[in-house]
């Protein structure tokens, strides 16, 4: 699935900006069929939920419609014309003219149309893109879908983050040479000081392929030729944490002149995991940062550059080297920046929720098992299959990837988890043998009832002793918390590290006692957690949770969202970011 470019053989067109926009009731039966009767529009990229004043638009469950008319450039006769969206939450319907012509489901992966033979170079066509951000059972992830006898339909879910919905990400049009380059597969290595480029090139016909490797000078590094290669350079600057370097791959179809040709960035560099190290590039890296999310007042879900930028000059600024795309694969845009900035990440599938035991609450006990029929059963786990198919055909070319999370707090201490997952981590080890797998393990999954941590390469925890446990005793907290990774080191001897700590602060509220919800109370919470860490070895990183804060659905444990961010909503530090920044500073970073 390769990112849609403009290359010498290649163009495209933004379909950014306004588009009309009505949701289903008020709509005639088929919104597709014409013109959409409304002076309602949407931006795109954008969530649709927070534009608009109305409640109704903002919690409407069901259908979406975004419509424009779209002109196919009129140099494109006799090239492949496709369409790519970037992000439909969650279920995509599209419609050339009055016909469906594509559909998808999964909100965070890509998805493209082939028109081509629809539409004709230089003229116009009707766009219309029905989206549902709905969630069943059988979807990922995963929610609870109700409809009323009065028709009246109702959204529950499972994770906390608000469940935004609509076309979240840009929208392109694209041409491709009819014979052309279809996919590429870039694994790297390192022999000495040489370093090792693999490379598979997927394309149509069998036109000879040319592959070119340049370093960032511009200079020919190395050459191949064939759909398959190696290609060694000598004296290899490696891709590394806080170093990014890149290399230029292009491959070429040439038969006679170029038929087609693509190019993409490449970052050599190892990530292994070797008893309980994670090294990348054969050093132990430890992992600082946070979890995120995709989330901005307004835009909600939408791609936004300007906080891309922004967020990442934070990451630097308080001295972190990684996040987590929690809980649910970014916009391309994000790893391509990380690729760029030498940031790594932790690459996440949008499996959150796939756990009954938190609707019992603290008890963990689940009303019905998770594992089964009525929840998460074989449509699911299908759904999941495709999901991380789709994630990484997208993302497995980003150096900046180190690991894929196959899921976020699932319920892997309950009976059904391990046959489950294994099927899926046996799929992704063969889909991408080079990148260890992990997943993020909930609160109740203590060493003792967890049931998957075999299937993972590193433990990763969740974890909120201080907060949801003995909240506001940070020495308990302290005592149970190392209690609790002393039994995983029994257990395991697979490096550790702490995926989500975190304490809901508000700005502004202050306390000399160990106060929940105070600035000093989550530096203090940070810091208990942090003397934990620092007494074992075993530990490759802390990521604390939240980088900012993010919106929810309601309830009466959030305050205008959750409130553990390091920064607020539009990423003003709370005190806790300078002490993190001061530890994550510090010579020899954290630990
Ligand atoms: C964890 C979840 C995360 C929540 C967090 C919290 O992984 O999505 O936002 O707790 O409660 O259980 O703040």
């Amino acid at each position: 699935m390769l990112k849609p470019k403009v290359t010498a053989t290649r163009e495209m067109v933004n379909l950014d900006g306004l588009w009309q926009f009505d949701t289903e009731p008020n709509l005639g039966r088929e919104p597709w069929a014409g013109r959409l009767k409304t002076s309602r529009e949407a931006a795109v990229p954008a969530s649709f939920n927070d534009l608009f004043t109305d409640a109704e638009i903002r919690d409407h469950v069901g259908w979406v419609y975004y419509q424009r008319t779209v002109r196919v450039p009129r140099g494109w006769a006799g090239e492949r014309i496709m369409i790519r969206f970037e992000s439909v939450q969650h279920q995509a319907a599209v419609y050339l003219n009055g016909d469906l012509v594509g559909e998808h489901t999964g909100g965070y992966t890509p998805f493209d149309v082939d028109i081509t033979d629809r539409v004709s170079a230089g003229e116009e066509f009707r766009l219309t893109v029905g989206a549902s951000a709905e969630l069943t059972n059988e979807t990922i992830p995963p929610g609870e879908l109700t409809v009323h006898e009065d028709g009246r339909r109702e959204q529950k879910y499972f994770h906390d983050f608000y469940n935004y919905g609509g076309i979240a990400r840009s929208v392109w049009i694209y041409s491709t040479p009819q014979q052309h380059i279809s996919d590429i597969t870039v694994t790297t290595d390192r022999a000495g000081s040489a370093g090792i480029v693999n490379y598979t090139v997927v394309q149509t016909g069998d036109a000879p392929v040319k592959v070119t490797l340049r370093d960032e000078s511009g200079a020919v590094v190395a050459e191949g030729e064939g759909s398959e290669g190696k290609l060694t350079v000598q004296d290899a600057t490696l891709w590394q944490p806080g170093a990014a370097y890149l290399y230029e791959l292009t491959a070429e179809l040439v038969d006679g002149g170029v038929l087609d040709s693509y190019s993409l960035n490449v970052g050599i560099r190892t990530v292994e995991v070797r008893g309980h190290e994670f090294l990348i590039n054969g050093e132990p890296f430890y992992f600082t940062g946070f979890g995120k999310h995709e989330d901005t007042p307004v835009r909600g879900k939408g791609h936004d550059s300007a906080y891309l930028v922004h967020d990442f000059e934070l990451i630097k600024w308080i001295g972190a080297n990684s996040f987590r795309t929690s809980h649910y694969p970014y916009a391309e845009e994000v790893l391509d920046y990380a690729d760029r900035q030498g940031i790594v990440v932790i690459n996440e599938t949008a499996a959150v929720g796939l756990n009954m035991g938190v609707v019992g609450g603290l008890t963990g006990k689940p009303p019905f098992p998770t594992f089964s029929e009525h929840y998460a059963n074989e449509n699911t786990q299908a759904a999941h299959a495709q999901h991380l198919r789709e994630l990484v055909a997208r993302d497995k070319n980003h150096p900046s990837v180190v690991m894929w999370c196959i899921a976020n707090e699932p319920a892997s201490n309950e009976d059904g988890a391990h046959e489950y997952f294994e099927p899926l981590f046996d799929m992704v080890r063969e889909l991408d043998p080079t990148r260890p797998l992990t997943y993020a393990a909930v609160m109740f999954a203590t060493p003792d009832r967890d049931q998957c941590s075999d299937l993972a390469d590193v433990i990763c925890l969740n974890r909120y002793y201080g907060w949801y446990i003995f909240s506001g005793q940070l020495d308990k907290a302290e005592q149970y918390l190392r209690m609790e990774i002393e039994g995983w080191l029994k257990k395991t001897d697979k490096p550790i590290m702490m995926t989500e700590y975190g304490a809901d602060t508000q700005p502004g509220l202050h306390s000399v006692w160990d106060s929940p919800w105070t600035e000093e109370y989550q530096t203090k919470y940070l810091e208990m957690n942090h003397r934990v860490f620092d007494s074992f070895p075993q530990f490759v990183g802390e990521q604390v949770w939240n980088f900012a804060d993010f919106q929810t659905g309601p309830g009466i444990h959030r305050v205008g969202g959750n409130k553990k961010g390091i920064f607020t909503r539009d990423r003003q530090p709370k005190a806790a970011a300078h002490y993190l920044r001061e530890r994550w500073t510090r010579a020899g970073n954290a630990k």
